[in-house]
């Protein structure tokens, strides 16, 4: 197989002759295609088969130990100008980044097979999807790829007609961490990965391309691209209502884009269109149309058990790929909070499982399965125009100060809101777990440009349409004196969700307040559940000191962005700022 895009066939060319393979193969995306991808590592041992009979068509891998997450320290934006690739970003010359790349790529494909993966990020007919190709030295990569996107003949053929791809060129290299580097160069749509297997380094459609390059083309063609899961909510009268929510990494989009309602809210029906990414596209009718890029689910595995999610722990027992979980005596996959009453035998490394010595599985452990598997899913996700979205809900892992929800009084003030997000950090990636850091929409560490110049183009939105969605906040994560979660979480979330749709369509009257509208108490149901009124009123309640604190920390952030920050943020602020003033005087 071959291209009939000469762009394609040159780049192509021209990296095997950087690179030099054994052989160069282009995916068709087939399903025999995945199968012989899978047959070779069994037999090279890069995956282990598990129990057919509980987990039919499951395989465990065990990555390099060094190779276990995202790496935000070696992940760059290699825009020309400095400035545009901004403080959230790691910035290199384009041409130093070039210089060093050229001399870790020379010859880093010898004694291996090159992969060529023709992918489309969204349906294949949508005019909202965009395309890419990955080449690749790695199975697992070609393997993984074939579940998350649309790979293969169909996407190929979309790019000869279209002519426009992103570039993504991927090698494991010598997994040495030391030359491990994750570069993206906007201005040439073009992804440089190596010396990593892990999914977020190397799956290149996901991050690399759906959110970095992605945000970068959305602001030079006017659209969205966010680190956002998509549900469907539709009520027992038949009203389906989209919302899409931006949480960081293992905050638990996925668990809640499959969220089963609690029994006072039977007659509910919840449906998944994605649970991590989402681009969006502002229609000739005034609302933003979302799709999902992807076609499948790279989600965190430990906590995932019958009772957190149990859509996704059903998703788990066919068709999936393990990334570092244990295994039990009779091979099936095991995983800290599986709750199944089984006992693992073998850690995430291969060695016999001790407590004391770590987990089983390693707490940033991933299965990757299609979308299709999950019993929720919404046949949405294929459709060509998206789903409209009633509401978009910001949201991280706050201990205290945040509330459960509230909402934003308008576009300018949830753009503040959004900017203004904190989280502490989780495993996702190396480094600074448990950490608060600004996580702006959730886009730190995929913002593909300047922070700045991108809550200026959320901000254009503003002005173009009276029907853009509600925008919200979420805290599903607060703890009390003891360190105890206030909130019970997973479906119990539907409560929330109710009342933001409740605002949606205007059924239920909230309390302005300095930060936004939250709820008064007693619209939040909270029937059958262990939560007090009391717990519900501070979880519902606005410390001005608190606040006073964060507003000036916020300004102190906004700041970090000098000349490029928008002055309507800043303006926002300081309503913020004198309203808390006035409650505490
Ligand atoms: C992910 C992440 O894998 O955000 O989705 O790290
Ligand atoms: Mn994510």
């Amino acid at each position: 197989m071959s291209t009939t895009n000469d762009a394609l066939a040159k780049w192509v060319e021209e990296t095997a002759a950087l690179t030099k393979p054994d052989n160069i193969v282009w995916c068709d995306g087939s399903d025999e295609e995945y199968n012989r991808m899978v047959d070779m590592m069994l037999e090279s041992g890069t995956l282990l088969k598990l129990n057919e009979e509980t987990h039919p068509n499951c395989y465990l891998h065990r990555s390099d130990p060094s190779d276990v997450a995202r790496v935000e320290h070696l992940t760059f934006v290699c825009s020309k100008n400095e400035e545009d690739a901004g403080p959230n970003n790691h910035w290199m010359d384009p041409v130093e980044a070039t210089k060093k790349l050229d001399e870790l790529f020379d010859g880093c494909m010898q004694g291996r097979t090159m992969y060529v993966i023709p992918y489309c990020m969204g349906p294949i007919d949508s005019p909202l999807s965009r395309n890419g190709v990955e080449i690749t030295d790695s199975p697992y990569v070609v393997a993984n790829m074939k579940i998350m996107a649309r790979i293969g003949t169909p996407a190929l053929k979309r790019i000869e007609k279209e002519g426009t791809f992103v570039k993504g060129v991927h090698s494991t290299g010598d997994l040495d961490p030391e030359k491990r580097f994750i570069m993206h160069f906007p201005e040439e749509l073009l992804i440089r990965s190596i010396g990593s297997g892990y999914g977020g380094n190397a799956l290149l459609g996901k991050k690399c391309h759906a959110l970095r390059i992605a945000s970068w083309q959305a602001r030079t063609e006017g659209w969205l691209a966010e680190h956002m899961l998509i549900m469907g909510l539709e009520s027992p009268e038949g009203e389906t209502h989209y919302v899409a929510c931006a949480f960081p990494s293992a905050c638990g989009k996925t668990n809640l884009a499959m969220l089963i309602p609690p029994e006072q809210y039977n007659g509910w029906k919840v449906t998944t269109v994605g649970d991590d990414i989402c681009w969006l596209h502002l229609r000739e009718d005034g609302r933003l149309w979302a799709i999902n890029p992807e076609s499948g689910y790279f989600g965190v595995i430990p906590g995932t058990n019958e009772w957190s999610n149990k859509n996704a722990y059903e998703c788990l027992k066919s068709d999936a790929i393990f990334t570092n979980a244990g295994v039990t005596a009779d091979n099936q996959p095991w995983w800290e909070d599986k709750d199944d009453g089984m006992e693992p035998v073998t850690d995430w490394k291969g060695n016999p499982y001790d407590p004391e010595v770590g987990p089983a599985a390693h707490p940033n452990s991933r299965f990757t399965v299609s979308a299709k598997n999950n019993p929720v899913y919404s046949p949405m996700a294929d459709d060509p125009n998206g789903v409209p979205i009633s509401a978009i809900i910001f949201g991280g892992r706050r201990k205290e100060l945040a509330p459960l929800v509230y909402e934003a009084k308008d576009w300018e003030h949830g753009v503040l809101v959004g900017a203004s997000c904190a989280s502490e950090m989780t495993a996702a990636a190396i480094g600074g777990a448990g950490q608060v850091r600004r996580d702006p929409m959730a886009m730190k560490p995929f913002c593909g440009y300047n922070f700045a110049d991108y809550f200026a183009h959320w901000l254009t939105f503003g002005p173009k349409s009276d029907k853009l969605p509600k925008l919200f906040h979420v805290n599903w994560f607060r703890r009390d004196q003891d360190g105890k979660f206030m909130w019970p979480g997973f479906g119990e979330n539907m409560r929330v969700l109710a009342w933001v749709l409740d605002r949606v369509t205007g059924k239920v009257d909230a309390r302005e307040t300095p930060i936004g509208y939250l709820p008064n108490v007693d619209d939040i149901d909270i029937e059958g559940l262990d939560v007090s009124k009391e717990t519900m009123e501070a979880l519902l309640s606005v410390n001005v000191a608190q606040w006073q604190d964060e507003v000036q920390a916020i300004s102190e952030y906004l700041d970090e962005f000098g000349a490029r920050t928008p002055q309507t943020l800043k303006d926002e602020l300081a309503k913020i700022s004198s309203a808390l003033q006035s409650k505490a005087a």
